[in-house]
């Protein structure tokens, strides 16, 4: 029997992959998967904080009880500053970017990471899946020196990894660097992540279509003829719907099974709802890495330059067929507002 490679291994199989500071790259995501551990222990016990006490109480060790997001995004930040490995870091829950400076004031590092260290979190009190997104970038400012915001601006062509960690029925870190897709399960017992899902690939086509159809009336005239596309009894349709509202864990089952994930601008929503930089690009990069198309409805993801931090875009992600199909029933209307 073919022993599963842990990722620890993985990652230094196919360090050589990598074209420049594969060492720093490998520390990088060593130091994700540390962090995502930490996180997973505490989701986990989620269901007993009302037990041991709520967000803002003083739990029995005389330690704050945090939100489980906030508490995601400080062991991310502390996991990525302590070890000294990137220059900056951009989080769903930091107004602005935090600049990392290194122990004697210089930081030589050459990555930053965009993060959204718990996505979907309103879905934690009710036991559903949530997940961490992030994003890594080759800064462009000189090294040595304070990042700059544009380090964070860069379109998401220019990710050199991304992925995200599913907090589910089990773990799952799936990630690239820009060489495929792989996805690798946590064993909780002995702490170990290991290669599950090799290679992973979207199918052409699916049968899944993903969106918050109860915002249906708002939404632009090219979204609602699609839905109603899907709906229609012809060729392998009605597709099925299914919407977790969970990014991560719509995307992953779309991933697996063949879907598309949509969450268009509306009417309540003119820019959309998710984050350009640490949702959908990271998103966008593993779609096409895993062979799906990820389109605003009329551009490439992967081609928006970004304004500002936490831009929001519309996202239409999944297996080419369907996005392209999504595309053909946008593209019949002008887009309806500027994001
Ligand atoms: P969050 O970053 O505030 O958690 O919001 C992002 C989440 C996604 O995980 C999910 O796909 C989407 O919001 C669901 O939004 P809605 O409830 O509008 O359908
Ligand atoms: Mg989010």
């Amino acid at each position: 029997m073919q022993k599963h490679s842990t990722l620890g291994e993985y990652i230094i199989r196919n360090q050589k992959q990598f074209k420049y500071s594969s060492g720093e790259l490998s520390r990088l995501i060593n130091s994700i998967r540390l962090a995502a551990k930490v996180v997973n222990h505490e989701v986990n016990k989620a269901g007993l904080v009302d037990i041991l006490g709520n967000a803002g109480d003083t739990n029995i060790q005389g330690e704050d009880q945090q939100k489980l997001d906030v508490y995601a995004n400080d062991v991310f930040m502390q996991t990525l500053t302590n070890r000294q490995i990137v220059c900056g870091i951009a989080s769903e829950e930091e107004d602005d970017f935090v600049t990392i400076s290194g122990n004697n004031g210089a930081n030589s590092n050459k990555y930053v990471v965009l993060i959204d260290p718990l996505d979907g979190s309103s879905n934690i009190d009710v036991n559903v899946s949530v997940g961490t997104i992030f994003s890594v970038y080759r800064r462009i400012t000189k090294a040595g020196t304070p990042v700059q915001l544009e380090d964070f601006l860069q379109k998401g062509n220019k990710q050199v990894a991304a992925g995200y960690i599913v907090y589910g029925t089990s773990t799952l870190l799936v990630y690239t660097t820009g060489h495929g897709v792989n996805g690798f399960t946590l064993n909780p017992a002995i702490g170990t992540f290991y290669l599950s899902h090799p290679n992973m690939k979207f199918p052409k086509n699916g049968t899944i279509y993903s969106i918050n159809e109860g915002n249906y009336i708002h939404f632009p005239q090219g979204v609602k003829d699609y839905l109603k596309f899907c709906q229609e009894e012809k060729e392998n349709r009605p597709y099925s719907a299914r919407y977790i509202g969970s990014l991560v864990s719509d995307f992953h089952r779309n991933m697996i099974k063949g879907g598309i994930y949509m969450y268009p601008t509306s009417t309540k929503a003119p820019k959309g709802k998710l984050r350009l930089l640490y949702e959908c690009n990271p998103i966008a990069f593993l779609t096409e890495q895993a062979g799906g198309v990820a389109s605003d409805g009329y551009r490439r993801i992967l081609d928006i330059k970004p304004l500002e931090l936490h831009q929001r875009v519309p996202i239409f992600c999944g297996s080419k067929n369907m996005v392209e199909k999504a595309i053909k029933f946008m593209e019949k209307y002008p887009k309806d507002a500027e994001y």
